[in-house]
This record gives structure tokens, sequence and C-alpha cells, in this order.
């Protein structure tokens, strides 16, 4: 056919470096921006057979994240604005490392296996920059805009607008307008209430932040930071920087008290922090977030007097009093997944109502189709009294500013805003609902990180031998004290986090755990 022709000459335009192998890990392909010429080029063709076989329109990001500017990453993304499905990941994987003389049977594979039909049209949005005139030609070219924002848009493209309008206009539109009727029940706030510091990482977050600002109507008082005007994307700020370090980003000036947050480079994360009147820093990670959304939620829910099942998501990295504080004193399910957002994804799925927050900030809410629909037709009731009205009005403006198709910065920022002034909290009272254990974080670089295998979503080392014995027995030595190594699925190294009751023997034991790890 003429079209593999085509793709064959082209596909020379962009050849792959020799030797280069890569994998389609957690978020897509990552690497240096260098190295992503040929993958560009391909998964242009795998998510144009992808919208083939879907019907659907697809989506490409091409992004650093929270990752250093040079470093970057293309993912896929499905019809409902989801992840690509596993399958799709090895055949992106196959794709990307075949040799060019391969490439097309690599392709007509794919064509077949999936039992593709190559004259059905194809449908792709792309975000970030590919420099190709064919890749172009075969997709919607979007411009800029957040993570968040492009899969909110394909799934509103392919839910025909039930989902929103696909337009940055219409994210806006949507979210503002909840958000507003939000705040209307939250009475009395001063302007220092409304007012937040918002450090957007130089990134895409900050630009969309004040695109979004007039929609807001001045309940929002948004003070920004490192918004790409001059400092470099993600250095010394954004949401990893801030949870990783545990202090603040350059270049905000905050005062006693006030509320910040840090979004990441592409605005899919998002932290909040203040410092108190002594000067401490007190972070309020993905953990928290997740804490005072589900404790809000339940709290409605009982109001409403809906009988809807809710349960925490987390990772291994989730702070152990947040889990305690959730299962014991919230009285809610916790679950705990493998690292990477897909896999919290799917686990949420599985409730009524799943809250799902990685710590390091990147999470959102998922309401099952069947509790919309309790939740719609409740609102409707003539029979309900005040109280039960105000919960179930409040539950459906919550649904329709949550982005339940990703974790979203500027989605979840709404969110947080909205019930802190509903329940008339400040960042203190929040940070007071439960106490973090100290922790650390730290990376090893090793020879070879793959011959670390986990188990127990990732919280024991099954190999190699004898690690996980010798994690038991420094752990041992220290109060309320958790450890863990794996595998980075993003950076050739080896991640190590502990916790316990002090600092200081959370620095030691990880200090000591990542010696064993050599
Ligand atoms: P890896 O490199 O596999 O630890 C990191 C984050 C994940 C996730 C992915 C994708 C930590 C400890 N890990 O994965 O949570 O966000 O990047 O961006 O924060
Ligand atoms: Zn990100």
């Amino acid at each position: 056919m003429a079209q593999f022709e085509e793709v064959s000459q082209k596909s020379k335009l962009h050849p792959k470096p020799e030797g280069l192998t890569l994998q389609y890990g957690t978020a897509g392909f990552r690497t240096h921006a260098k190295h992503l010429d040929h993958i560009m080029f391909r998964m242009g063709l795998l998510a144009t057979l992808r919208s083939k076989k879907t019907k659907s329109t697809i989506g490409v990001m091409v992004t650093a994240s929270h990752n250093p500017e040079e470093d970057n990453g293309v993912k896929l993304i499905d019809p409902m604005g989801e992840m690509v499905t596993a399958m799709w990941e090895g055949y992106a994987t196959q794709l990307a490392n075949a040799e060019q003389d391969s490439l097309l049977k690599e392709l007509k594979d794919i064509i077949e296996k999936e039992d593709i039909n190559m004259s059905e049209p194809a449908s792709v949005y792309v975000v970030g920059l590919p420099t190709d005139m064919t890749v172009q030609r075969l997709m919607n070219y979007y411009g800029l805009v957040t993570t968040p924002q492009l899969h909110y848009m394909v799934c509103c493209c392919n839910t025909h607008g039930c989902y929103g309008s696909p337009t940055v206009e219409g994210y806006y539109q949507k979210l503002s307008q909840a958000f507003l009727q939000l705040t209307q029940n939250a009475l009395n706030r001063t302007d220092d209430q409304k007012r937040l510091l918002v450090d957007g990482a130089n990134g895409i977050g900050a630009l969309k932040m004040r695109e979004m600002e007039p929609f807001l109507r001045s309940e929002m008082q948004v003070v920004l930071s490192n918004d790409g005007s001059s400092g470099k994307l993600n250095h010394m700020c954004g949401a990893d920087y801030v949870k990783v370090q545990q202090k603040a980003p350059q270049g905000m000036n905050m005062g006693v008290g006030e509320r910040c947050c840090s979004f990441d480079g592409d605005a899919d994360r998002i932290v909040y922090y203040y410092t108190d009147s002594k000067g401490c820093f007190h972070l309020l990670d993905g953990d928290k977030i997740a804490t005072l959304i589900s404790t809000y939620l339940k709290e409605l829910l009982t109001q409403a007097g809906l009988n809807l099942q809710i349960a925490v998501v987390q990772t291994a990295y989730a702070n152990g009093s947040s889990t305690r504080y959730l299962e014991d004193v919230m009285k809610v399910t916790v679950c705990c997944t493998k690292t990477g957002v897909k896999h919290l994804h799917h686990a949420a799925q599985e409730y009524d109502i799943g809250v799902y927050f990685e710590a390091n900030g990147h999470g959102t809410v998922l309401f099952s189709k069947a509790a919309q629909k309790q939740i719609q037709e409740l609102v409707k009731d003539p029979n309900s009294n005040d109280e039960r009205k105000r919960a179930v009005k409040l539950l459906e403006s919550t649904i329709n500013l949550i982005n339940q198709t990703v974790g979203d910065a500027i989605s979840d920022m709404l969110v947080i805003e909205a019930v802190l002034a509903i329940r008339g909290m400040s960042a203190q009272d929040w940070d007071a609902i439960y106490t973090d254990l100290p922790n650390r974080q730290l990376k090893v670089t090793v020879s070879d990180r793959r011959v670390i295998d986990t188990t127990d979503a990732e919280r024991r080392a099954v190999s190699p031998e004898g690690l996980q014995d010798t994690i038991d027995s420094l752990v041992k030595k220290y109060k309320s004290a958790r450890s863990f190594v794996r595998p980075s699925g993003t950076e050739d190294v080896v991640r190590v986090y502990a916790e316990a009751d002090t600092q200081e023997s959370a620095d030691s034991l990880a200090h000591e755990v990542s010696l064993a790890v050599y």
C-alpha cells in the first residue's frame, strides 16, 4: 500500500540511534529530548492505529513533567482520557525499538493482531512540539496545554460533549462554574482566605493559571511565582522539588501561615505547604490531600443519606500516619497499589468513590457511573430537607470540579480551596488532622537496578536474596519505622524510602538501607 511506502520513506528521516532500546514505562517513554525524534514519529503512527482501532480520538503528550527540561517524555492517552492499555504499551515498546528495515513488519503485525481496518479515519490530538510535518499532518496539533487538559479534551471529544466541551475554554468554564457554586456555600470569606501563593514550576501550569483567573471572578486571588518568565523548568521549584527536599521553592515570598502550593512542570501534580510562626516548613502532600478530600466527601455522603462506599488508594510511599488515620479514625477502606498512577487509577475504579493520590501529589477522585446517577437523581428529589439538599448539591458541584480522567493540579487546587473555604479551615487546621511520620527518600545508583524485584505493592523485596532480611533487621532498630526499596520506573536509580519516629532516625535508616542496596 502506498501509505506504507510513505511511512517507510519518512521514517528514514527519523533514524533510531543505534543500540538504543527504550521501554514504555509507568509514564510513557522518558529520555533525553535528543533521543525522542524517532520515538515521536513512531508514536504518531501508533496513535493513528489506536485511533482507527477504537474509532475515537487519541491523545499524544510530549512533556518533561517533573524532570529537568532536557529530559522529556511522550505518552499516549486512550479514548476516555486514561492511560493507554498494557497491551498497547507493549506495542509501543516493540515499535520504538524496531530497526528501520523491520518497522513495517512490526506495524503490519499490530494491524493484524488487532484486526485494524485501515480505511477507518483517525483522529489524534497532540500536545507538545512534534518536529515532523508528516506527524503533524496526521494529527490535530493542539498547541500547549497542561497534561490533564489534554486528557480532559480527549475524554470530552469521545463522549460527544457529555464530559464538557473539548476546548481549553470549555475546561475553564466547567471548572470555574463548579468552583463558584461551591464557594457560594462558604460564608464571609475574607480576601486573605481567597489568597493562594502558587509556584508554577516554570511550566505550562503557570500560563494556564493566568488564563483561568478571570473565570474565577475574584473568588480566588492567585499570587504566581516561577511563572516561566525567567527560571528553568522544575529547577529549584515545582512539586517534586518541594516534596523530596521538604522545603519551599526558590522565588516564593511566604508570609507566616500563608497557604502555598506547587505544581509540577506539566501541572498534573500538586503539593501544598506553609511556614509557621517559628519559621518551620510544613508540607501538605498527596496523603494530606487525599485525607482532606475523603473526609469532606464522607461527611457529605452522611448528610445526603447516601450509602456509597468510599476508598482511598495509596502507594508504598504513603506516610504511615495517613494510612493509620484513614483506617482507624476515618474508617475508610485503604488500598495500596504499585507506584504509577495507572495502577492507582485502576484500583480506584473498583469503588463507588475512589480517592487516589500518590504521596508526591498526583491524584484525583473517581465516581462510578452508578454513584453519579444516584447523586444526580437525589438533586431532583423534591422530598429532601435543606441539609440533604445542600449536601447533594455540593456533591454534584464537586464532581464537576474534579478532573476524573487524571490527576490535575489546577482541578485539585480548586477542590482543596473549595473544601477549605466550605469548612472554614486554614492550612494549619488541615495539617493538624494527623501528624506525618518523619521520612526520607534517597536515590541510589547501581549497575543494574532490575536485579531488585519486589512484591506486596512494592513494599517487600524478593530479590536479590537476603536484601529484605537486612532491611527487616535495620527497621527493627528504630521506633515506628518502615522502609522499602524499589527500582524506579522513570530513572536509572533505585529509590529508598524510610520513615521513623524522628527525622534523625528516618535519615539514618534510609542511609543504612541504601548501603544494603549496593
Ligand atoms: P518512579 O521513577 O518509578 O519512582 C516516579 C514517581 C511516581 C510517578 C512516576 C511518573 C515517586 C517516588 N515516584 O516514578 O510516583 O509519578 O514518576 O511520573 O514519586
Ligand atoms: Zn507531571
